[in-house]
């Protein structure tokens, strides 16, 4: 009695565990996450070849994709189409209500893919793409569509614009990881914005048109942004002269249009003007063809922190609500959250169309941002109208980011930065998946700029060795970036992503090979052998200088040159230090050889700088890119106004100085710098005669020696590069 009474209720129990049966509770693995999906067992272990229904009516970028993955002379029905289809009729009650929507699914009966309208088909087809990777077939259902209605790229950076394959490349990504739109405006396209006047010349009218059809199959919107704020007049004449633009683009098969109003002074950044020119473009453009959608705008104002007056407020009250803004959050370089989104949409009276500044790096070139895309809010799917990230000018790595913000646009609810991040490094580089993880892992933070951005996480299994690692680990770790280095130059499997980053690879290895040679050169410190460590030394500064003449893009007619550094948060920090720390113990334990170890002519420390007499000072430390003035009393209110930081740069073998009151550092050009300190541009050539020095530019800064001023007040670079004997003006006097 009891035992019949415990097996009922152990089947009740099964069933309530397995409500349905022949569903295994496991969801699809699809990229971007499915909104919805399940999947059973297999039903076919080999992709069966189908009968196709509906291929007359159903979309012809799906269908066209669907023809590329299967055979359709077989049994198995597949029916695809859209809502109100005669193919899908049946399944209308399981199609979701959401623009680019779609229901899939897998049963005995056969495969149907049903779209909301003709994306949701596509994408329905992308799905199914995606399942057929395993090879079988198995029980699936999947409703799915998109959070946010507007998902993509903008080609928005300053820098060399992409090729045609870039870009064709790049709408091929972009369906199949379900973006729908691209906006076009490479800073240096002179037809986008220095001669945005002017129709393009034949040849790249001619990609241009290639490019709108090849989104188009890819149900990706391509968007032509034009640029007019350096130079517009708000004159008839050059209203006239932008719809002539849109129209001869328009000519080319392009049908949404933008206008940037970004990075301006002067004339072209007036709100109310703005306003004015995107109303009379959609009266007399955008109404006048009945395919061409509402604007897009980048206004001047396209980030918090330059927000002035009323100008956000006077577009959103005077353009036409149709037209759709854009927004970079509360800086030019943010990740975007809730507040953000209901303080920018009460403002112009619309939802904001994002425009991440992430993974761009035309602000600092010569990093690769390879890390998690993480700090976008979760919940904000409803409040915009459009999310689209500015990427680097290296297209092929972007796509790294591109994947997961994909992956976060369709369904922030699911997304989870760290999960999303391993799939992109598994989908770009299947072949040789942990290397490129741990070149990942190197290329994460972006160091100091003046956007304030960085990012974290950077070289893990390098932080977590702590303190208590023993060399033996830190070798390990090394040694996994040399392999992993080695094996991405000798990749085959991605010629394009491996072209890219290839210079980025190159200075990993060499990064590695001075850890090792930094493990070597303590090691002989530790067992006394002077000549073990200066070999070493010699290792490593042949490493550094091998990666130090690293170039990326450096051709001719290249907008952006990079000098590729990697694994700059921790490791190279560390590197540094080591190095610095053990060349000066064995400074005290040796011999000093001043053939291989860099010369100090001045030790690190504090000093008076004096020329004429006079002390070079930071007065007026408030003052951005104040000069370096030279007074000839004491400050005696603000003493460390006149004190500086000289220390001796071993990478560079060059000496910083550095400001103590405000920690300014002077740069090339005798002014306190605003930019970022850097030693390749602020570490100079200390030279010294008759107890005075020479200060002279070095490497990115030029070779100007610093000279007095005309009036006698400040220091100047002397461009004409006078005789260096003349040169030796300085005076430094060590304090205390
Ligand atoms: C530019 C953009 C550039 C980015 C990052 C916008 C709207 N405009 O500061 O072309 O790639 O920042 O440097 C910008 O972001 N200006």
């Amino acid at each position: 009695m009891k035992h019949r009474f415990l097996r009922k209720l152990f089947l009740w129990a099964l069933l309530l565990v397995f409500p349905f049966a022949g569903w295994a509770q496991s969801s699809v693995n699809v990229s971007p996450i499915v909104q919805k999906g399940e999947k059973g067992e297999v039903l076919w272990p080999q992709v069966p070849s189908f009968k196709l229904m509906g291929g007359k009516t159903a979309d012809p970028a799906a269908l066209r994709l669907l023809q590329a993955l299967v055979n359709t002379d077989g049994k198995v029905r597949l029916s695809i189409g859209k809502r109100g289809d005669k193919a899908v009729k049946r399944y209308a009650r399981l199609i979701p209500q959401r623009s680019e929507g779609y229901y899939l699914e897998i049963s005995p009966k056969g495969v149907v893919i049903a779209g909301a309208d003709d994306a949701g088909t596509y994408y329905g087809v992308q799905t199914f793409a995606q399942l057929l990777q395993e090879g079988c077939l198995r029980k699936v259902s999947v409703t799915d569509y998109p959070a946010m209605p507007d998902r993509g790229v903008i080609e928005g950076y300053y820098g060399n614009p992409y090729s045609h394959t870039d870009r064709l490349r790049l709408f091929d990504f972009m369906g199949k990881n379900k973006m729908n739109v691209f906006v076009y405006g490479p800073k240096d396209d002179p037809y986008h914005r220095s001669r945005w006047r002017e129709n393009y010349p034949a040849d790249e009218a001619a990609k241009m048109s290639e490019l709108a059809q090849a989104a188009r199959r890819h149900h990706v919107k391509f968007v032509w942004a034009v640029h007019p704020g350096g130079d517009i007049r708000w004159t008839a004449s050059d209203y006239k002269a932008i719809v002539e633009k849109c129209e001869s683009v328009y000519k080319l098969g392009v049908r949404s249009f933008c206008v940037f109003f970004d990075d301006i002074t002067g004339e072209g950044t007036k709100g109310e003007k703005q306003a004015e020119l995107l109303n009379y473009m959609t009266d007399n453009f955008v109404r006048k063809h009945s395919d061409v959608e509402p604007l897009l705008l980048c206004p001047t104002q396209y980030n918090k922190s330059w927000t002035r007056g009323d100008y956000l407020k006077v577009l959103g009250e005077q353009m036409y609500p149709e037209v759709r803004i854009m927004w970079t959050g509360d800086r030019v370089i943010d990740m975007i959250e809730r507040d953000d989104m209901e303080w920018i949409n009460a403002q112009i009276g619309r939802k904001a169309f994002i425009w991440l500044n992430y993974p761009v790096t035309d602000y600092c070139i010569d990093h690769l941002l390879m890390g998690k895309t993480y700090g976008n809010g979760l919940d904000i799917g409803p409040m915009v109208s459009g999310f689209c990230s500015n990427p680097m000018e290296y297209c092929e790595a972007s796509k790294l980011s591109l994947y997961s913000i994909a992956d976060y646009a369709w369904n922030p609810a699911a997304y989870d930065d760290e999960e999303s991040w391993q799939r992109a490094i598994q989908y770009l580089m299947p072949a040789h998946a942990d290397a490129f993880r741990i070149f990942c892992e190197n290329n994460v933070d972006l160091g100091v700029t003046g956007h304030g951005l960085r990012r974290a996480g950077e070289s893990p299994r390098f932080t977590q060795l702590g303190p208590q690692a023993a060399d033996a680990d830190y070798a390990r770790v090394f040694a996994q970036m040399e392999g992993a280095a080695s094996e991405l130059l000798a990749d085959v499997s991605q010629p394009e992503l491996s072209a890219e980053i290839r210079p980025w690879v190159v200075v990993m290895q060499c990064v590695a090979r001075r850890g090792m040679q930094v493990l070597a050169m303590r090691e002989a410190l530790r067992t006394d052998n002077a000549r073990a460590f200066v070999s070493a030394y010699e290792a490593y500064d042949a490493s550094l200088s091998r990666q130090r003449n690293v170039r990326s893009r450096q051709y001719d007619g290249s907008i952006k040159v990079a000098a590729p550094v990697v694994a700059t948060n921790y490791v190279e920090p560390w590197m540094r230090e080591q190095v610095a720390g053990m060349i000066k113990d064995y400074k005290k334990r040796y011999d000093y050889r001043l053939d291989i170890f860099p010369q100090q002519l001045v030790e690190d420390g504090k000093y008076f700088v004096k020329v004429n007499g006079q002390y070079l000072s930071d007065p007026d430390y408030a003052l951005r890119n104040a000069p370096a003035t030279l007074r000839a009393e004491r400050d005696t209110i603000n003493p460390q106004s006149q004190e500086w930081n000289i220390a001796l740069d071993v990478e560079t073998n060059r000496y910083s100085l550095v400001n103590v009151h405000a920690n300014r550092y002077l740069n090339e050009l005798c002014r306190f710098g605003t930019n970022p300190f850097s030693v390749h541009w602020n570490t100079y050539v200390l030279t010294s005669k008759n107890g005075r020095y020479a200060i002279q530019n070095a490497e990115n800064g030029g070779t100007a020696f610093w000279t007095l001023s005309a009036d006698g007040k400040t220091l100047v670079p002397n461009l004409k590069n006078p005789q260096a004997d003349e040169q030796y003006i300085f005076e430094l006097i060590p304090i205390e």
